[in-house]
């Protein structure tokens, strides 16, 4: 059929999100205006990851009039910030490349606040591996004068997150608390289309994923599930080892197959590496809207009070049944 090679209903992320929140009577658009902003800046980290191999290769590097060329990870973040202040919907930024919050000034201020890594997995740039943006969506609540107070909160009082994947195809994945849905970018048309719809992760996957370099650091219960992945005594087979580097791809790749997904703290390191607002949180987020779990290894993820905006937490999240294998060696631990 030549209605089958060229489908003429397309359910854009726009429309996707549109037809979400008309749901809600008391729904004015501005959730749609917000997400179109954030849209807008992974298409344009999108397309500046694509061209950044090649920039280097030509040699177009230091030539713009003897300055140096912006480094991905600044260019990305200015975009957003620019991005989302222009929205109008928004009143508190927090980038993972800002050491201090953004209050966005009164005359363009809105209810939304947004926590976002621009572009996370920076190691990889230089060598084309998959790169993300991940991001996180807080409302306050009055019209009071915004404060750090209100986005020093536990991630259950996100409304929304997701990530964009700079991979082999541009993936937005999203939750708006109701479910994750993925998009796609479609180059020829500038949209994301909805691609993975209602996305579920398997109750139980055979992969793992962590840095094993940091082991000898490692504490007893992420040691001792790190071994049972390997060494499985109840007659299961063992897990596979697969990890990037890059938090949004792992993560993706979790979320699809199935597995774990590991940051835990270790001896030199003993809140871990991963932030809480915008690599956490979100992450978490998406894992329980998708029928997994986020474990700090205390406690759930969401659950955590952070008490700084750059604060970091160790992170054991993926498929229900592996989360829930490495509570119960916390849990025992006492
Ligand atoms: P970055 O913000 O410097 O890019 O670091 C975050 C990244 C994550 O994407 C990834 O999960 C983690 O660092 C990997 O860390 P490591 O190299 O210690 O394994
Ligand atoms: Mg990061």
């Amino acid at each position: 059929h030549a209605a089958d090679a060229h489908r003429t209903d397309l359910m854009t992320i726009t429309r996707f999100v549109l037809n979400e929140q008309s749901k809600y009577p008391e729904s004015r658009g501005d959730f749609t205006i917000l997400l179109n902003h954030i849209v807008l800046g992974c298409k344009f980290v999108c397309s500046a990851v694509n061209k950044a191999g090649l920039a280097k290769l030509i040699g177009l590097a230091g030539e713009t009039n003897g300055e140096e060329q912006k480094k991905l990870d600044v260019l990305s973040n200015e975009v957003f910030v620019k991005a989302l202040v222009s929205s109008g919907r928004t009143c508190i930024l927090i980038s993972e490349e800002d050491e201090e919050a953004t209050f966005v000034d009164p005359s363009k201020r809105g209810r939304y606040c947004v926590v976002f890594d621009p572009l996370d997995g920076s190691s990889n740039i230089d060598c084309g591996v998959s790169i993300g943006t991940i991001f996180g969506i807080y409302m306050i609540k009055d019209n009071h004068e915004p404060t750090l107070d209100d986005v020093l909160q536990p991630g259950k009082q996100m409304l929304a997150a997701g990530y964009c994947m700079y991979g082999s195809s541009c993936t937005l994945v999203l939750s708006t608390g109701e479910g994750v849905n993925g998009f796609t970018l479609d180059p020829s048309l500038g949209e994301f289309i909805l691609t993975h719809p209602d996305i579920k992760i398997p109750k139980k996957g055979k992969i793992y994923s962590v840095n094993e370099g940091n082991a000898k650091n490692w504490d007893g219960p992420t040691a001792k599930y790190v071994e049972k992945c390997k060494f499985p005594k109840d007659g299961s087979s063992s897990k596979s080892l697969r990890y990037i580097g890059s938090m949004v791809a792992d993560v993706h790749r979790t979320l699809l197959y199935g597995g774990i997904f590991l940051y835990p703290a270790d001896k030199k390191s003993p809140s871990g590496k991963l932030r809480v607002l915008y690599e956490v949180f979100p992450m978490s987020f998406l894992m329980e809207q998708a029928g997994g779990q986020a474990f700090t290894g205390k406690q759930r993820a969401l659950d955590l009070v952070p008490t700084k905006i750059h604060e970091r937490s160790p992170i054991f999240l993926g498929s229900f049944d592996d989360v829930e294998d490495i509570k119960a060696l916390y849990a025992a631990e006492g």
